[in-house]
């Protein structure tokens, strides 16, 4: 049997140094890829998931699945592969630490089982607390099978949390790698713990506008976010990183769920030349969500231009937000 990396489960290989698994020779643990990123904190452009496939293995598994997604991506998108996944299953939303404490579980809870038909069990979890990790604890222990899955979106926290759960529940360290780019598990990973196997895997990717190592390093958000709220005059623009501008097309304002490493600025002039730009109408009470950046709360109907973005990177949904600022 082909020898696999412990820290993102890829199979080893000798050949290619531009591929995934590369090692100089089969002696080592980790491939060149992870050595380097828990080493050098460096990040490997390129890496590529193919979805089709890793969602076909899925399909194929049998034992319960626990379906991370973080906080900030609860998106049609990243339902929906929950959806079509086969029961057993338990949605995850992970990274809980984060949410705005004016916004309690209870609440979210229903938008998430009426928003998306969501029949299944949902659980609030982060790495740092220990009740999340009996939560799971709890499931294992009643489920009659021997294994788990920990599968989700790409950046959902799946091998910190396993990481986590390995540590303080089982009492042993763990070499699966966790970071802040996405694609860091390439392939499942196998682990034996005493109520089963877990098998951590790649999360699945999706589209998002932002992709250099620095906005991804500046996404990520250690504590509760709070709600910011910009007033905005008809023909403003809300420019994030220089790279994304949201142009209102009337006097509204917007209360932003996202990273606070961000740097935010209000424009009355064209602030980016982008190819790539569309226009939306946002119904009252609604949240656009940029996919991996942040929610955007619009109160009131609003007609808006976005530019520096695809269709595709955004969706908009009928918000939890009413009452937050
Ligand atoms: N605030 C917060 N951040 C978290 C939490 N769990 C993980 N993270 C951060 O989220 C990022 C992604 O974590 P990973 O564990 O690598 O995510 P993953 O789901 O395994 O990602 P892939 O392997 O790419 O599918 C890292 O920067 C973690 O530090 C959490 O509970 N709260
Ligand atoms: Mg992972």
């Amino acid at each position: 049997m082909s020898k696999r990396c412990i820290g993102c489960g890829s199979v080893l290989q000798i050949e290619n140094p531009l591929e995934t698994g590369y090692v100089f020779d089969f002696s080592k643990d980790y491939c060149m890829r992870c050595f380097r990123l828990k080493h050098y904190h460096e990040f490997q452009q390129g890496t590529e998931i193919d979805k089709k496939s890793l969602l076909d293995s899925i399909k194929k598994k049998k034992g319960l699945f626990f379906f991370f997604v973080d906080f900030l991506q609860l998106s049609k998108e990243s339902l929906d592969y929950f959806l079509d996944l086969p029961s057993p299953k338990i949605l995850l939303v992970s990274k809980c630490d984060i949410i705005p404490k004016s916004l309690t579980y209870a609440k979210l809870e229903k938008w998430i089982t009426q928003e998306f038909h969501i029949q299944e069990r949902i659980l609030f979890v982060q790495r740092n607390s220990l009740s999340s990790l009996k939560k799971i604890q709890r499931e294992m222990e009643n489920y009659p099978g021997n294994d788990f899955y920990f599968l989700g979106m790409t950046n959902a926290g799946k091998s910190t949390f396993l990481n986590a759960f390995l540590r303080e529940v089982e009492g042993k360290e763990s070499s699966i790698v966790e970071s802040e780019y996405p694609n860091t598990t390439l392939d499942f990973i196998d682990i034996s713990t005493s109520l089963g196997v877990i098998h951590d895997s790649a999360g699945i990717p999706y589209d998002i506008p932002l992709s250099d190592k620095k906005l991804f390093e500046k996404s990520q958000i250690k504590k509760e976010l709070h709600p910011l709220n910009y007033p905005l005059k008809k023909g403003t623009r809300l420019l994030i990183e220089d790279l994304i501008e949201i142009e209102v097309l009337e006097d509204t304002s917007i209360v932003c769920l996202l990273s606070q490493n961000y740097r935010i600025q209000k424009s009355y002039q064209p602030a980016i030349e982008s190819p790539e730009f569309f226009s939306l109408k946002i119904p009252d009470k609604s949240n656009l969500l940029i996919k991996g950046v942040g929610v955007f709360y619009f109160k009131r109907e609003t007609s808006i231009v976005l530019h520096g973005l695809k269709r595709e990177h955004v969706e908009v949904l009928p918000s939890y937000m009413g009452g937050l600022s």
